[in-house]
């Protein structure tokens, strides 16, 4: 292979991302990955259901192609989760910020994913998103509890965690979601 085809095809890779969308069941994942089809391949919206298995959508951004892992969430499941974890770009990871009860259920999942970073990879990108937010009339207590019971956890392995507040039912937050996704690629141009 000549070293110009080496080149194009490292600008390729350049431009796709792999987002795995993770999280537990009935946080929101699959209609967040709904609000995106919806937002950017005119897509009608959708009545989700749980997700048995996965989905994956391509959706086209910008100059980049951000290939999405919609993984179900549904504990039978989770013990499948690391066959997807390869080569992922950014992890979505999906909190119901309605079901406080099960806050601490997220975060050990989440915990023991980040423990199992050589599999995700260092480079990954981290994005949390607190879903449904329309649910909840003060999203403070949720976010602190969640950082809080993160931090140790981040202070060892030093990840930086971004955490969006999202409504995936309005799209309220989810903007600059995408943007988000690809940003990393495109540093890498
Ligand atoms: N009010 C509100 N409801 C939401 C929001 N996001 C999702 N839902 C609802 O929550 C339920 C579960 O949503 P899903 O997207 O199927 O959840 P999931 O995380 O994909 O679930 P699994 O596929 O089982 O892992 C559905 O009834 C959605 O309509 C939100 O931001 N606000
Ligand atoms: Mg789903």
């Amino acid at each position: 292979m000549g070293l110009l085809s080496i080149i194009k095809k490292q600008k390729l890779k350049d431009r796709e991302s792999r987002c795995l969308v993770l999280g537990l069941d009935n946080s929101g994942k699959s209609t967040v990955v709904d609000w995106i089809l919806a937002s950017y391949k005119n897509r009608p919206r959708q009545l989700v259901t749980p997700t048995v298995g996965f989905q994956i959508h391509t959706v086209p951004f910008q100059n980049h192609s951000v290939q999405l892992w919609d993984i179900g969430g549904q504990s039978t499941l989770r013990p499948y989760w690391d066959n997807y974890f390869d080569k992922t770009d950014v992890l979505l990871w999906v909190i119901d910020a309605a079901a406080a009860a099960r806050l601490g259920e997220s975060v050990d999942e989440l915990k023991t994913i980040l423990q199992n970073r050589d599999r995700l990879g260092y480079n990954c990108r981290i994005i949390v998103l607190v879903n449904k937010k329309d649910l909840v009339a003060d999203l403070d207590p949720v976010i602190v509890r969640l950082k809080t019971d993160l931090s140790e956890m981040l202070k060892l392995e030093n990840v930086p965690i971004e955490v969006c507040p999202t409504s995936a039912l309005t799209g309220d937050g989810l903007d600059g979601l995408m943007p988000m996704i690809v940003e990393k690629s495109a540093r890498k141009l």
